[in-house]
């Protein structure tokens, strides 16, 4: 049993309708869904549910702010204005957004404040210090010409966003599309709407105009893709599965060759060698792999350790899972809450079943906690082989999948064996082993004797299905640019 404590502080819950042209109005269906409390099972509340004809209307609006509007034609420098208000709304109201965000994704309130919210604010900032810094080439071409590139907005991008991160996933999407002077119509997570529509609030408080930012509540095959196939959205950005990259590609293509940024799922190696700082480096692909009730895009879900510490690493590690307390995300001793509905603690407790099917050892972990809301043990498999299902699959869930290697050649085939490559991550004293790794493994990011190190200047993203794009940092600016070439007779 889960004892619940009640947060200490009544949490407000801010606005349920859809925010369009900065109104917050009704679906024009009129129909509602419910969001529920992952640590309870039980409604939060209703809230508006967008389909084809409201996304209709916030790419009117959107195209209208787009075209011709105060927004079009203020300056860069001013638009970054606006990114460092809103930032400074966010941080006054920084702990009642992270309550808003324990109560419906089911975080810890410590790390929703810590470690979201911190990294949200300065997402905003850092965008917003980049708007008036968006500059072209002057370009030496042959002939009597003058020849440069402006560096354009891409125009309406549509953005769609999970459940895991909600409010830091909002601002990875709309600070760089902003600070590039595009207008968005973005589409929340059904499991976890209510954040983001506050912080519709705030970016009317911050004063940007009507039709900048919609924000749609909704679920995926209505309103998502009414935006993936949508004729006059210009771009669509999207983090989620795989499966639903795949269906997004193709809305684009077979609508108007919107541009396509993806951030999807991953199987990400980290790979201990024997000469590691054991204690330390359990404690790091401990946080590598549980962190966020394991329901991370990066999240080190193949362990790889070598044979040398094998025995030692595998007990070490069932040890400190043991020791991970469960429970009310709002009780400052909790590190883990619950997975964040129904259909995903289904999913992780199938991948649990299939590892003891496939013969994986189950070590620690495997059931449910408590008799409501959607607790799982963290949980630990010795033994796994590389072509088990939770060895190859995305579990998103905190089931830590220990696998054993003999050498630095055999680890990165391993490692590379999958259709995923968005993270990886190596744990070794020894640098050219450490290098190896990184150069090798084909992965979006390497972190060496760290992982989830995040930071709004580096890029992110995937290899292979794990995404086509970049967020965060210049790389992630320029995916919301167009370039223009102007050429002129002197
Ligand atoms: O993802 P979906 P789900 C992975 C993770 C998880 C699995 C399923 O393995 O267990 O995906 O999660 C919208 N057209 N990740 O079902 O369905 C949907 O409404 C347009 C990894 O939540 O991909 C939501 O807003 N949009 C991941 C968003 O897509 C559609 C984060 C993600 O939902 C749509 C989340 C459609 N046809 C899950 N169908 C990461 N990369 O971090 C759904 N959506």
């Amino acid at each position: 049993m889960v004892a619940i404590a009640k947060p200490q502080q009544e949490i407000k819950i801010g606005p349920t309708q859809l925010l369009i042209n900065n109104e917050w109005v009704e679906s024009i269906s009129g129909k509602r869904f419910e969001t529920i409390n992952p640590t309870t099972g039980e409604v939060i509340c209703d809230v508006a549910e967008a389909d084809a004809p409201d996304v209709d209307k916030a790419v009117t609006a959107a195209r209208k702010a787009f075209n011709n509007s105060y927004w079009s034609k203020m300056s860069a420098r001013d638009r970054g204005l606006l990114l460092y208000k809103l930032a400074d709304l966010i941080e006054k109201n920084k702990e009642e957004l992270a309550r808003l965000e324990s109560l419906d994704n089911g975080k810890p309130l410590s790390e929703a404040l810590n470690i979201d919210l911190h990294l949200v604010i300065e997402c905003y900032r850092y965008y917003a210090g980049w708007a008036d810094k968006i500059q072209g080439k002057t370009i030496p071409i042959s002939g009597s010409y003058f020849c440069y590139t402006r560096h354009e907005p891409v125009g309406v991008v549509g953005q769609i966003i999970p459940w895991n991160f909600p409010l830091l996933m909002q601002a990875w999407k709309l600070a760089p599309a902003l600070a590039a002077g595009n207008t968005i119509v973005m589409k929340t997570a059904e499991q976890t709407p209510l954040s983001a529509l506050r912080v519709g609030e705030l970016i009317i408080e911050a004063g940007f105009p009507p039709g900048v930012v919609n924000i749609l509540s909704g679920y995926g095959p209505t309103a998502g893709a009414a935006i993936a196939n949508h004729r006059d959205i210009d771009k669509v950005a999207f983090t989620g599965s795989t499966e639903v990259g795949h269906i997004i590609m193709e809305a684009a293509a077979k609508s108007n060759l919107k541009r396509v940024t993806l951030e999807l799922g991953g199987k990400s190696p980290s790979i201990v060698f024997a000469d590691a700082d054991l204690d330390y480096t359990i404690a790091g692909v401990h946080n590598g792999l549980f962190f966020n009730q394991g329901q991370c895009c990066n999240a080190g879900s193949r362990l790889f350790v070598e044979e040398k510490c094998y025995d030692e690493f595998v007990a070490k590690s069932v040890e400190k899972a043991k020791q991970r307390t469960v429970g009310d995300p709002f009780d400052p001793n909790t590190k883990q809450g619950p997975q964040v509905d129904q259909d995903q603690f289904d999913k992780v407790m199938s991948y649990i079943e299939s590892g003891m099917r496939q013969g994986a050892n189950l070590l620690c972990g495997g059931h449910r906690v408590g008799d409501r809301g959607y607790f799982i043990e963290p949980t630990v498999f010795a033994d796994v082989e590389d072509e088990m299902q939770i060895a190859q699959e995305e579990i998103f869930g905190p089931v830590m999948s220990i696998i054993k290697f003999k050498d630095l050649d055999e680890v990165i085939e391993r490692a590379n064996k999958t259709i995923y490559g968005l993270a990886a991550g190596v744990w070794t004293k020894d640098i050219s082993k450490a290098l190896a790794i990184a150069n090798n493994v084909r992965a979006g990011t390497v972190w060496v004797n760290c992982y989830h190190v995040f930071d709004m200047a580096a890029p992110f993203g995937g290899f292979k299905q794990s995404g086509m794009g970049r967020e965060l940092g210049e790389y992630g600016l320029q995916q919301y640019t167009e370039i223009k070439t102007v050429t002129v007779k002197l």
